[in-house]
């Protein structure tokens, strides 16, 4: 590794605690979990609270049409911005360290820089993208697929959640629509530092991954719609019932995700039935179908079986359905020279370090096609997350915000 000005600095890592804690404050849910879903007034709040520390360490500061935040600190030269940063808005049941720390670690080497009043050559940034999560909006990744020209911000704007509001008027309620075009945005390169968000890490003893790849996704809306009648009066030959299709959904999901093995995973996180009472057969269900793997390949063979099952089963119930894509994203590679920096400044650190696939969606992801992009993952503790009980361990939040701190010096040397 060639010596570069500051390579035996390091983060503070009692002012990066501090701010995750008070972030984690904002949105705060029983069991020391985050609830922030994208554009709420708890997002709101998180964003004026990272805002105010972007702020404070003197960077310059632009918010996009889809309110994505980046925060540029000068180099001595003009020119792209060696970027990071993840995400601030949660799933309901977060936890606080699911993109956030991406954010507050970015922030914690500007401090860290600004501190040893080391100014690098070329600009670095740190950015809060808006709605990774999806949950409330769909798709995921919707403010670092626009800001990178993957999706069009009209569009974005038009999106309507499951609360029945319309995305441009849930982001004007936050204040954060911004003037910055999206789309044209270039980095000189862009890293981000996420939580593995599984076992693996942890089960093998690791303290850093250098994230290789993103597994492909892809999400589903079905409508069920079938006939609401009596529970006890009903034969079972005359019922369209949208209950039991539902939970045939959820059940031939696992099956084909256990038949293809490897990497395939399939998940049915929303089931709900109209008008749900104990004594009446659904008329309505709502389901979605989370499809993942490393293979594009094997992740269309899933979709197709799985779209086959629900139009059969529909037909032989008697009801009717539609189904709309609400995310798909083919597997993405991140770049070979990134990754080994990551793991080589890893290793150099004296951190265990292995090379590793993302089963999550990420904001590097959208970065991938237009800069050199890679991740740097710390372990989560018995791999929870999308939970409050989420957590990582103070010493993998300082190897991994030291990480990120040597690789950004490196490249913006
Ligand atoms: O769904 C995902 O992988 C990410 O958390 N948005
Ligand atoms: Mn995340
Ligand atoms: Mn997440």
């Amino acid at each position: 590794m060639p010596p570069v000005k500051g390579q035996s600095l390091r983060i503070n890592l009692n002012r990066l605690l501090e701010r995750i804690n008070e972030l984690a404050e904002i949105g705060a849910i029983d069991g020391g979990g985050v609830c922030r879903m994208a554009l709420s007034d708890e997002d709101r709040r998180g964003r004026d609270r990272v805002v105010g520390w972007m702020r404070e360490l003197g960077l310059d500061i632009s918010v996009d049409r889809i309110g994505n935040v980046i925060a540029i600190r000068r180099g001595t030269e003009p020119g792209d911005p060696v970027l990071t940063g993840s995400h601030i808005d949660t799933v309901a049941t977060g936890g606080r360290f699911d993109g956030t720390l991406g954010v507050l670690a970015g922030l914690e080497v500007i401090a860290t820089l600004n501190q040893a009043d080391l100014t690098t050559r070329i600009p670095i940034g740190v950015g809060f993208f808006t709605n990774e999560e999806g949950a409330r909006f769909a798709p995921d990744m919707m403010g670092s697929a626009v800001h990178q020209g993957v999706f069009d911000v009209e569009e974005m704007l038009e999106v309507v959640g499951t609360d029945g509001l319309i995305l441009g008027d849930a982001l004007d309620n936050t204040g954060y629509a911004g003037e910055a075009p999206t789309g044209s945005f270039h980095a000189e390169c862009f890293i981000e530092l996420h939580i593995e968000q599984g076992p693996v890490l942890e089960n093998e003893g690791y303290e850093i991954g250098a994230v290789e790849s993103v597994q492909g996704i892809s999400w589903t809306e079905y409508r069920l719609t079938g006939v609401s009648n009596h529970a006890g009066t009903t034969p079972m030959h005359l019922r369209h019932d949208a209950g039991y299709v539902a939970a045939a959904i959820a059940v031939e999901a696992r099956r084909i995700a256990g038949e293809m093995g490897g990497d395939q995973v399939a998940t049915v996180g929303v089931s709900t039935l109209n008008p749900g009472l104990v004594n009446v057969i659904a008329k309505e269900a709502l389901v979605t179908v989370d499809l993942r793997n490393t293979s594009e390949a094997k992740l269309q063979q899933a979709e197709h079986r799985m779209a086959e099952f629900v139009a059969k089963i529909c037909e032989d119930e008697g009801l009717s359905f539609t189904s709309r894509s609400l995310a798909r994203f083919k597997p993405v590679k991140f770049d070979p020279g990134m990754i080994a920096l990551v793991a080589d400044t890893a290793t150099s650190l004296g951190y265990k370090t292995r090379r590793m696939p993302s089963g999550a969606g990420h904001d590097a992801q959208m970065f991938a096609p237009n800069c050199p992009t890679a991740m740097i993952f710390v372990p989560s503790r018995d791999g929870i997350s999308h939970n409050v009980a989420e957590f990582t361990e103070a010493e993998h939040i300082r190897a991994g915000a030291n990480v990120l701190l040597q690789l950004m010096l490196q490249k913006s040397a």
